[in-house]
């Protein structure tokens, strides 16, 4: 709030009135806490994944079908030439990519492995998707979807440099239309100690049907946490998938006794009207409608769901390769840097932080990092609000503070709060005149 365009010299009064402000009820503003390692830091906040890069890919994947008699099927031209379009982005980025050859109703197929560099090799988070079509169609839903996001969060490992505490390993499947043969024959002819070092294999088949339903695989719980964690912190409601046991390329691993979990958006099944208040959409029609047919071409995609999954895929390798006990380093960064306008004088508004893999309650000094861009500062007030809603006052008004931004870090005792959760950050500007966005946040336990 401006009385007048000048910008005012803050007086001493001014300067007292801010400590006070700072004192009374609310967090002290400590000096910037030390920044996590980076390596603790990235083990936790998965970037977003951004959703025209995996619409490119289905463009890629797509123009392979078109050039190759219409279909990417086990088998057929089309099939390889999309191996060799996913093994030359990996090998760009770094990956040490292996091809292993099966023959299946007597023509050759391939599994495309790709290992990122690092991680402990006893301790495997494994992410894939099937890239096969069906003959009769260029597979984009099912399954260039799970495969565009598989690829896409690998080469966001790279371009992040992540280097987790657990090894990361991605796959794209051959011949899963035929009955799961590519993955069955990689868990087949994996020696049983290479087995036993999977922690967990993440599956991704039909990740952007038309009309989405936002389905978890119910198999590992810490798997399924972590999926239905992501989405809470999203505000969207997810069911467990019922169709699923049997019917993807996590099966294999599965019944060798490996952790298994995925997402899926629906596929011949039809949407309820439960369904439909949940998530939008058309009742009595299927999630998606051209499920093994021609019609599962790029306009066969829905972009929110496409998106939404693509970043859950990365955050739950993110987060599962994290730590090697299970529990993030201490000094783990939970942030969110999407940006959120705040109204003129108007409504609060939220930007959420999902917190998982704690146990326990939260730090009685639990460090509050906030980048608020705003021209006048003292038009603001901000609380943190813990996942029960309970608020912790970070920031009070202060009509005299016309100083630009709150860069600050706050200690906050949150130890009587269930560390896991959405968090949220709440920012109300009080006064008219001068806007600005919450630019990013973070929480570091
Ligand atoms: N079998 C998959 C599609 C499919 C059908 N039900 C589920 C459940 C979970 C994952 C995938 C599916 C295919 O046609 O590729
Ligand atoms: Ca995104
Ligand atoms: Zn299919
Ligand atoms: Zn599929």
């Amino acid at each position: 709030m401006r009385s007048n365009r000048l910008t005012l010299r803050r007086s001493p009064a001014a300067v007292a009135a801010v400590a006070l402000a700072a004192l009374l009820g609310t967090a002290a503003p400590t000096a910037q806490a030390a920044p996590a390692t980076d390596t603790a830091a990235a083990a936790v906040a998965a970037p977003d994944i951004p959703l025209a890069n995996v619409k490119g890919h289905l463009t890629q994947l797509s123009t392979i079908a078109a050039n190759n008699g219409g279909n990417r099927a086990h088998g057929r031209p089309g099939y390889k030439a999309s191996v060799d379009y996913v093994k030359a982005k990996l090998d760009a980025a770094g990956y040490t990519t292996s091809i292993q050859q099966f023959t299946s109703s007597g023509a050759t197929g391939y599994n495309l492995i790709a290992d990122w560099p690092g991680g402990d090799p006893n301790k495997v988070v494994f992410a894939g998707a099937h890239l096969d079509s069906v003959s009769s169609g260029a597979g984009i839903n099912d399954n260039a979807s799970g495969s565009a996001a598989v690829l896409e969060t690998a080469l966001a490992v790279s371009r992040a440099g992540y280097q987790p505490d657990k090894h990361l390993r991605f796959a794209w499947w051959g011949a899963e239309e035929l009955g799961l043969i590519g993955s069955k024959y990689y868990v087949n002819n994996l020696p049983a100690a290479e087995r036993s070092k999977i922690s967990g294999y993440l599956n991704f088949d039909m990740i952007g049907s038309p009309n989405a339903g936002y389905f978890v695989y119910d198999d590992d719980p810490v798997i399924e946490k972590t999926f239905k964690d992501y989405f809470a912190g999203l505000g969207v409601p997810t069911e467990i998938e019922t169709e699923g046991d049997g019917r993807s390329d996590h099966a294999p691993f599965k019944s060798a006794g490996v952790p298994v979990g995925g997402l899926f958006t629906g596929a011949s099944r039809t949407k309820t009207a439960a369904q439909v208040q949940k998530w939008g959409g058309t009742q009595g029609q299927a999630f998606d409608r051209c499920y093994h047919s021609s019609c599962d071409t790029t306009a066969n995609i829905n972009d929110t769901a496409l998106d939404r999954n693509s970043d859950a895929a990365a955050h739950a390798v993110w987060t599962l390769s994290a730590g090697s006990t299970g529990e993030p380093p201490t000094g783990t960064v939970f942030s969110n840097d999407a940006d959120v306008a705040i109204p003129d004088a108007g409504a609060a508004v939220t930007s959420s932080v999902t917190v998982s893999g704690r146990t326990g309650n939260a730090p009685a000094a639990l460090q509050v990092g906030v980048d608020i861009k705003h021209t006048y500062r003292g038009d603001l007030v901000v609380d943190l609000l813990a996942p029960d809603g309970t608020a912790y006052r970070l920031k009070n008004s202060s009509s005299g503070d016309s100083a630009d931004n709150v860069i600050a870090t706050y200690t906050v005792n949150a130890s009587s709060e269930v560390a896991n959760g959405v968090w949220k950050l709440r920012v109300q500007d009080i006064a008219r005149q001068d806007t600005g966005y919450i630019d990013s946040w973070k929480l570091t336990f």
